[in-house]
């Protein structure tokens, strides 16, 4: 890597599933055990509240019993040693980015430790179990929710996001599925400003065939192997 390249990274479940952490769409991941339409979108929220708090309270305690992997390490290295610039952008809501040492983290599709109130839109830092139906801390409403991105919403960070795949030199996807928009269209944002693209996964991706180069096989082995 050229010390003057702008590289930006995506990540996905896959980097933290050898942390211990489900995905999303593997066998006996997280939408085998749940509909989405039940868990991960704001029309499930509004039918069964308890349902939806209790899906996130349960992923929010696991993260006491995972630690972040050799890849998180990994890319926590790249941020202090890389003398170009660097995006780290997650659609993971877990914290293992951050507990492996990455200090920059554009985390899109939010986080299990942050509570959103949706009657003031204040944020506050949420450790405990949100099913207890804690009030807002800045309006005292009962109005807490995950502070997630569910479907039919808009991800964070989008500007700045999109201003970085138009800018950037590399794009490396690790850990996705390809599945979910807009992430899933990054590839081609980053191609389009004439970056090259690569993929880090398990397996060929839905958007494999879109990048220019592809590694296969588990991310706490491509991922150093690719940095150092
Ligand atoms: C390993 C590994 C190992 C395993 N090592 N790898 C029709 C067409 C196009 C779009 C749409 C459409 N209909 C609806 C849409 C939009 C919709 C969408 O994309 N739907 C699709 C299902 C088609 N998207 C949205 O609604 C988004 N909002 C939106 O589009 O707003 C409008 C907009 C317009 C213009 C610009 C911008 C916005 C919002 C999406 C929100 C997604 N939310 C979730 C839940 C977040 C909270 C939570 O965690 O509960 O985000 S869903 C879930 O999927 C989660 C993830 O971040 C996301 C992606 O999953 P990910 O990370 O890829 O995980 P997996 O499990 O799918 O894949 C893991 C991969 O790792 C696999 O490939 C494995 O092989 C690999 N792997 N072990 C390396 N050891």
């Amino acid at each position: 890597m050229a010390g003057n390249e702008h590289i930006v990274i995506l990540t996905g479940a896959g980097i933290s599933a050898e942390s211990g952490i489900d995905t999303f769409r593997s066998a006996g991941g997280l939408w085998e055990q749940h509909r989405v339409e039940d868990v991960a979108t704001p029309e499930g929220f509004a039918r069964d509240p308890d349902l939806v708090l209790g899906f996130y309270d349960r992923r929010r305690e696991a993260l006491a019993n995972v630690e972040p992997n050799p890849a998180h390490a990994a890319l926590a290295r790249l941020e202090r040693e890389f003398a170009g610039r660097l995006l780290l952008v997650t659609q993971n809501v877990d914290d293992l980015h951050e507990r492996g040492g990455s200090e920059r983290v554009l985390h899109m599709h939010g986080e299990l430790k942050s509570a959103l109130c949706s009657g003031c839109g204040v944020r506050s830092r949420w450790d405990a179990a949100l099913s207890d139906r804690p009030p807002c801390p800045s309006c005292k409403a009962p109005s807490l929710r995950p502070d997630v991105v569910w479907f039919g919403e808009m991800p964070y960070r989008m500007e700045a996001i999109y201003k970085a795949l138009a800018e950037c030199d590399l794009f490396v996807s690790i850990g996705t599925s390809g599945a979910v928009y807009p992430a899933a269209g990054f590839v081609q944002e980053a191609a389009a400003s004439g970056a090259r693209t690569l993929e880090l996964n398990l397996e060929p991706s839905e958007g494999s065939h879109l990048f220019a180069e592809q590694r296969h096989g588990p991310a706490s082995t491509l991922v150093p192997q690719w940095v150092d």
